[in-house]
């Protein structure tokens, strides 16, 4: 594989994720550190070079004239993934496992990571008004996936098929923190059971 380097800001679950992925496959990754609270993903050099979204994970593959970057960290994580166990063969499950990363980025990390982001790095007395406005939806939208995912895991070891997939990374990258963003683990069972798999498993790295 070419030589890989991650963008990446360490307090951040998206970056995570793909370390977390690299990791289990044994997959060496470079990195390099930005500080998001200090806006070091929107410089003109960063926008111009690195990627034009303004954000971090973004995965670099290969250096010099013929590097390529990958933003996204469910796009990141399939790059890394492809081809291994992590990724399902059979075609419904692999699909499955995308609806479960799609479901991630849409009805899970806006709500518990913004949170975690907003209470633990930011502070509550530092929200704008807007984002104060947005507490209580962002907790109710949180807590409604938690509370599908805990019945999804109720009488399953991994969100698809059998073994764990790029599904359970993606969702566990801010689940495990959730409590940064004071959403209660305790209320759902079958989540705490399946965290406890997820950081039993062979060669797993913690956030930080
Ligand atoms: N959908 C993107 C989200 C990326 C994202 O929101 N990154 C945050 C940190 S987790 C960021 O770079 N924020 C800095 C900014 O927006 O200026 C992914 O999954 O990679």
């Amino acid at each position: 594989m070419d030589h890989l380097t991650l963008h990446e800001d360490p307090i951040s679950g998206n970056c995570y994720k793909i370390k977390l992925t690299a990791a289990l496959l044994d997959i060496p990754l470079a990195t390099i550190a930005y500080d998001v609270t200090k806006g070091e993903t929107r410089t003109p050099k960063f926008l111009a070079t690195i990627n034009a979204n303004g954000r971090i994970p973004v995965l670099q593959i290969g250096t010099g004239d013929t590097v390529r970057f990958l933003p996204e960290s469910n796009a990141a994580c399939w790059y890394l993934a492809d081809g291994s166990d992590l990724i399902p063969t059979d075609r419904f499950d692999r699909a499955d496992m995308l609806r479960w990363m799609f479901f991630e980025q849409y009805n899970h990390e806006p709500n518990v990571a913004t949170l975690r982001f907003w209470l633990k790095f930011v502070g509550e007395r530092n929200l704008s008004e807007a984002q104060r406005g947005q507490l209580a939806a962002k907790r109710a939208g949180g807590e409604a996936a938690l509370q599908l995912m805990d019945e999804h895991l109720t009488g399953r070891e991994w969100f698809v098929g059998e073994t764990p997939t790029l599904a359970d990374i993606a969702l566990f990258a801010y689940t495990h923190v959730a409590e940064d963003g004071d959403f209660v683990l305790g209320d759902y069972p079958a989540i705490q059971a399946w965290l406890t798999r997820m950081s039993a498993l062979a060669r797993y790295v913690a956030l930080v």
